[in-house]
């Protein structure tokens, strides 16, 4: 299919994915929204696709959700837009595959919950952070609710939902909500080494990790510690990728993933 928000580039297994609406700051609109839909049945239709690298073209990542699509909607027309979005960013996080933000510059509502719903966030030092739906009258709409006070703390969600600050790449690193930030010009470089090391890793094995941690998130100790027991003992037996990997270990040689 051919995309006009979605640059994308496929190359040793890693989908690089780049929004590219730059005058609009890359706001994203309904158009994206089905662009993004459509791209993800294809990469969960094409075993080629190991990992994804999200980024944006320009000064921003994303800016937000498009506030002059937005602005004249009812209430319904509201929820509707919020539910588009909601699902289209529940879709990314149900990739089996893992799927990394690379945040080259502002991350703000829409934009900082995109990257929310990504596996792991790598940050340029230019990049910002933030939830500024307050000023405009609003709350996030695209489950940034949700995942900030799960992928930081109750304090720090509140804080930047509440005061609408923009933070920079080091603030959003202390917070956990990025795992790395780089010098702009190598952030792309950087990203795509630690896409490069996942893909070289067992596959299953990834997929499995990111399954058992994010479902294991929503249940008790107990209940994640069995579902790990399952999954672990799934990587085992004739023919497996676990099999595989010890052997090679012992043989001193490369693992042949299948
Ligand atoms: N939407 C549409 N256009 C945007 C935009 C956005 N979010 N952000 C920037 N633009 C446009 C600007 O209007 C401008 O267009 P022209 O005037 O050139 O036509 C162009 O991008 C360049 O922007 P600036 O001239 O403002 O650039 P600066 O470098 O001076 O400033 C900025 C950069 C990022 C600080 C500034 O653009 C800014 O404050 N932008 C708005 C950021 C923002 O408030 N984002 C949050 C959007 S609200 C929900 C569903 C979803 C959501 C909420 C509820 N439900 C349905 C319940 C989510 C909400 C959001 O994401």
């Amino acid at each position: 299919m051919d995309y006009k928000i979605l640059k994308t580039d496929l190359s040793d297994g890693i989908l690089t994915v780049t929004i590219s609406r730059p005058k609009a700051l890359n706001a994203l609109n309904t158009e994206f929204f089905n662009e993004m839909d459509a791209l993800i049945a294809e990469v969960k239709a094409n075993p080629e696709v190991k990992i994804m690298v999200i980024t944006g073209e320009g000064k921003a990542f994303v800016a937000g959700a498009d506030i002059a699509e937005m602005v004249n909607k009812n209430r319904e027309e509201g929820t509707a837009f919020s539910k588009l979005g909601q699902n289209t960013f529940r879709s990314l996080e149900l990739l089996d595959i893992p799927v990394i933000a690379a945040v080259n510059g502002f991350a703000l509502g829409g934009g900082m919950e995109l990257t929310m719903a990504c596996d792991f966030r790598i940050a340029s030092a230019k990049a910002k952070f933030g939830q500024p739906e307050v000023n405009l009258g609003l709350i996030p709409g695209y489950a940034g609710t949700q995942r900030l006070s799960r992928l930081t703390n109750m304090g720090n969600a509140l804080y930047l939902l509440m005061t609408a600050d923009m933070i920079g790449a080091e603030d959003a690193l202390r917070m956990g909500l990025v795992q790395k930030v780089t010098e702009p010009e190598t952030l792309m470089e950087e990203t795509l080494k630690i896409a490069k090391n996942i893909v070289s890793k067992g596959p299953q094995a990834v997929k499995k990790v990111k399954q058992v941690v994010r479902k294991g998130y929503e249940m008790s100790l107990d209940e994640g510690s069995a579902l790990e027991a399952e999954e672990f003992g799934s990587l085992f037996g004739e023919n497996s990728e676990g099999r595989e990997g010890m052997k090679a270990f012992l043989e001193k040689r490369k693992p042949e993933w299948g």
